[in-house]
């Protein structure tokens, strides 16, 4: 088609103006553009139809809870609000006309509670393994603007959704942002930044970090929640500072573990007043508190949030939780009742257990009050049943969750890798497997020397878990034992320095014995990295694949291989952000009609029609589609 579109193009009929002819015929170009992308969809849908699905970490054919739905959004709206445009008014315009100064200013002056949404980010990386695709939050976002339209913030980026959704999604994260960037003009766009390990797992050069907050800040990011896994404030320094040069609003963060109440813990009040302190002092323009695990308990949070609130009169404060324990509304109610200007919740079926406590208990519990959080809860309740239907679409995904964990306060696993923790022990029957993990992570911590719990920290106290657990070593066989164990990488990192320095320093001789002549770095690893060549890595993916974007190089530098296989992976198949989740994890029925758009306005109408016969000679088989009213084939090679 495209080659009989040429020859009968007048233009080159006439044969005049051949060489402006592509500048001015991209309709042309647009024609192949969409044929080649609908070729490799097709592929893809082929592969899909004989194979089941090739997702990495999804074992099997997607084992769905119910029927397999694509969600709609409920047209019982009783708030009459407009949604076919986005809303236009929200935090955000004081960011963007006036800047973090004004912004954190017009927060401290706002008489209530905000609420941070997380449903984008933290509830669906805590509960459904970081799965949720692009296609979800678009759905939902012009409605999403209306209803949270006085919200803190969307958290909607970074943290772990950056590598996940590359590696088992094959979605551009920068792909993801510019989108809901532009279906939610209004509300700010919070990210969740690991300080000097930027989105990996491990610091990264300086130039680096800056180089992708840069652009993280140019594509949509608002707000910076940055934390450093080990409350090291030099590594800290470095994502505060990086934020600060890109313009963002820095929202310098501390981990909170243990219980500070506790006089037999290690990090007590004073620890976070001081580190509070450092924090304010490096120039953040919001103060965070982070329960990555959900162990900030209420009369604790009343005491911190309290303090904090007296001391820092002008900083606003915003803390995070997990409702693991199941003290999540209880807590975030102390802290906004003691002084929190935000505090984090996220969609009610997608709240309570690892994910954050439930934005409607939140909503109700503070109306009326003085920290009335402005949110309107039937508005809210819509959004909701939408995501109530996406979660059922994604169950293949869910960890078998049944209940709160109060051990959680003796285990201090974070949300997300709790779920996952739970996941891995459930494939194998849960039971006496999960006790033991649970029991090897605390004491894997204690020897590693109680350290703060969060990735990518949480990781190394998790693989040495899960060491000592198939290695059938006790706590004091690991002791005896070091110098002969080949301890998980993430360990040996951990001990070499490559994630910073721990409050109360490396357990000793255990450090040395692990490492057995390996680095010691006793400063930030940026001090030791090498500043990388942001020039030549443009050069090298620009000469590999045909061009490169400054969002690919920041991909690039921080996952170079899972960056790697994601082009690998467009190149065969193409973009397929756009296709329904439901066939993106599983076959169509035959005949099962489906619409995939492509691009604005260019809507393929889908239905497989018929899988044919394994030939013996080549291992083939032929997948006949229906492409919008044409039959089209694709040749498949069976797996089976
Ligand atoms: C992350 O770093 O991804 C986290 O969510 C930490 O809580
Ligand atoms: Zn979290």
């Amino acid at each position: 088609p495209f080659l009989a579109s040429l020859l009968t193009h007048p233009t080159f009929i006439e044969g005049t103006c051949w060489t402006t002819f592509i500048d001015d015929t991209p309709e042309l170009f647009a024609l192949i553009g969409s044929q080649n992308r609908a070729q490799k969809l097709l592929s893809y849908l082929g592969d899909l139809a004989v194979n089941g699905s090739q997702i990495k970490g999804q074992v099997g054919e997607p084992k769905f809870k119910g029927d397999i739905i694509i969600p709609e959004i409920s047209t019982n709206d009783h708030t009459k609000v407009d949604t076919s445009k986005p809303c236009k008014t929200g935090w955000r315009n004081i960011i963007v006309e006036e800047g973090p100064e004004a912004f954190a200013k017009a927060v401290r002056a706002n008489k209530g509670c905000l609420i941070m949404d997380t449903t984008w980010r933290d509830a669906h990386q805590s509960l459904l393994a970081t799965r949720v695709r692009t296609v979800e939050m678009l759905n939902i976002a012009k409605e999403t603007s209306h209803a949270l339209s006085n919200a803190w913030a969307l958290e909607c980026w970074g943290g772990a959704t950056f590598d996940v959704a590359m590696r088992f999604l094959y979605e551009d994260p920068w792909d993801r942002l510019k989108k809901m960037r532009k279906a939610v003009p209004n509300i700010p766009f919070q990210m969740l930044l690991r300080g000097a390990n930027g989105v990996a797992y491990s610091s990264l050069p300086d130039n680096a970090i800056y180089h992708f907050c840069e652009q993280a800040k140019k594509h949509g990011v608002d707000i910076f929640r940055v934390f450093d896994a080990l409350n090291d404030v030099d590594q800290l320094e470095v994502g505060i500072k990086a934020v600060l040069k890109a313009g963002g609003v820095c929202e310098g963060t501390m981990c909170y573990s243990g219980d500070m109440l506790n006089p037999k813990k290690k990090y007590n009040f004073e620890y976070y007043m001081d580190l509070a302190d450092k924090i304010v002092k490096l120039g953040a323009h919001v103060l965070g508190v982070k329960d990555m695990a959900g162990v900030l308990k209420p009369r604790a949070a009343t005491k911190l949030i309290g303090a904090l609130r007296e001391k820092y009169p002008d900083v606003p404060i915003h803390v995070h939780t997990h409702d693991s324990a199941g003290t999540g509304v209880a807590s975030m109610v102390a802290c906004a009742q003691a002084g929190a200007d935000a505090v984090d919740a996220a969609t009610d079926s997608l709240s309570g257990m690892t994910s954050q406590p439930s934005i409607g208990a939140i909503v109700a519990s503070l109306e009326g009050s003085d920290q009335d959080t402005g949110l309107d809860h039937h508005a809210l309740r819509l959004i909701d049943s939408y995501w109530a239907q996406v979660r059922l679409l994604y169950s293949p995904f869910e960890a078998g969750l049944t209940g709160p964990d109060p051990e959680v306060y003796e285990h201090e696993i974070p949300g997300g890798q709790l779920t996952n923790l739970i996941f891995q022990a459930s494939q194998q029957g849960l039971g006496e497997k999960w006790a033991l993990t649970k029991k090897a992570y605390e004491e894997a911590n204690d020897l590693l020397g109680d350290i703060v719990k969060v990735t990518p920290t949480s990781k190394v106290v998790g693989d040495l878990a899960q060491f000592m657990v198939s290695n059938g070593l006790s706590y004091d066989d690991t002791i005896q034992k070091a110098e002969q164990l080949d301890f998980p990488s993430s360990v040996l990192e951990f001990f070499e320095g490559l994630m910073g320095q721990p409050y109360g320093g490396f357990p000793e001789p255990l450090r040395t014995q692990a490492l057995r002549g390996r680095r010691k770095m006793d400063k930030r690893p940026g001090l030791y990295l090498d500043p990388i060549d942001i020039d030549k890595v443009r050069k090298e993916l620009k000469e590999k694949w045909g061009g490169a974007s400054e969002t690919d190089v920041a991909s690039h530098i921080m996952y170079p291989k899972v960056f790697e296989d994601y082009k690998k992976w467009t190149a065969k198949y193409g973009d397929l952000s756009v296709l329904p989740t439901r066939f993106f994890l599983s076959k169509p029925e035959i005949n099962e009609e489906f619409h995939v758009e492509l691009e604005k306005g260019k809507v393929l109408i889908l239905k497989l029609l018929a899988i044919g016969p394994l030939s013996e000679q080549t291992g083939q088989r032929e997948v006949f589609y229906e492409m919008n009213g044409e039959v089209r084939q694709v040749t498949v090679e069976d797996q089976h």
